[in-house]
């Protein structure tokens, strides 16, 4: 008996059972199918949200959205003009020569821990800040603040926070095998290029700003922007001449931003001081990784 002859074959016999077994296999297969759906759905949507939260270490969003959606304007205006960008071109040969010309400039780049007292002229230092600010930042929110310290009892005010901090460091904050790494540099709690270079260029990161209408503005990547920033300003030191120490001075954040009356939404990220080297300074002769240790190319 095949499928359309027992089809009729019911149909004909009125069996009801058979008629209700159907109809009860129909319902529990819709119901089970629809549950299915309902669980596959749940569990998209959830690792949607799972991944959503995992790039920002499972916090919700790190700038939350403003309480009223439809007041949202953007803190540079949306209108502004796309004006064209038409740099000089420059062939390979010239690309080629301007590379090789700076790699071998930065290559000379070394951080310096004794300094010539010699001043460097205004405009010098105003340059190089300059310099510094033309760096790209989150959504151009340019987070920096750089703080330019030339006045000799400011400068002692700064070496007395640093050592005092700095002594705690050695002794308590920092593992014995930093302290032991640091060793081939010969660095101590005693600080005197803070009170010898003729500046001390401070580079304070805004974790946030006040827009003109009053509102919080945010500053997406203030960490990369920063870091970014100061690496154009070491690069500005080191194409005038000058050198500079890349300090970073341990606790001294709330007492550095109280001495120079920096605000509370920035925060001390580096201190270097700037200027001409000591006529018998000395650096410790480290090799650089070789081209094929740093780049791979794909
Ligand atoms: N900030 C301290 C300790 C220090 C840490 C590192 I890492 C260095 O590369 C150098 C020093 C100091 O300035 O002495």
């Amino acid at each position: 008996m095949n499928i359309v002859s027992l089809t009729l074959w019911t149909l004909e016999h009125n069996c009801y059972y058979v008629y209700t077994i159907l109809i009860v296999f129909f319902i529990g297969f819709t119901v089970i199918h629809k549950n299915r759906m309902e669980t596959n759905l749940n569990r998209t949507v959830s690792a949607k949200k799972k991944l959503a939260r995992s790039w920002n270490s499972g916090r919700e969003r790190d700038f939350p959205d403003d309480e009223d959606p439809d007041g949202l304007v953007p803190a540079i205006p949306e209108d502004i003009a796309h004006i064209p960008y038409k740099p000089p071109r420059r062939s390979n040969e010239e690309i080629l020569e301007k590379s090789r010309e700076y790699y071998e400039l930065m290559a000379k780049r070394r951080t310096v821990r004794a300094f010539s007292p010699e001043p460097i002229p205004d405009e010098v230092l105003d340059n190089i800040i300059k310099t510094a600010g033309t760096s790209p930042s989150g959504a151009h929110t340019e987070p920096w603040t750089f703080v330019v310290v030339q006045d000799p009892e400011v400068k002692e005010a700064i070496r007395t926070i640093v050592e005092e901090e700095e002594e705690l460091n050695y002794t308590q904050r920092m593992s014995r095998q930093w302290v032991t790494d640091l060793k081939p540099f010969a660095t101590k709690h005693i600080k005197p290029y803070l009170s010898e270079a003729p500046a001390l260029l401070l580079v304070f990161r805004q974790t946030h700003s006040w827009r003109e209408d009053g509102k919080k503005k945010m500053h997406y990547y203030s960490e990369v922007s920063i870091a970014i920033a100061a690496g154009i300003l070491l690069t500005a030191i080191q194409y005038c001449g000058l050198v500079a120490l890349t300090s970073t001075p341990l606790n001294c954040n709330a007492r550095l931003r109280d001495l120079l009356s920096r605000p509370g939404n920035e925060r001390l990220e580096l201190l270097l001081p700037v200027g001409r080297p000591h006529k018998d300074a000395t650096v410790p002769d480290l090799p650089r990784k070789p081209l094929s240790e740093i780049m791979i190319k794909i």
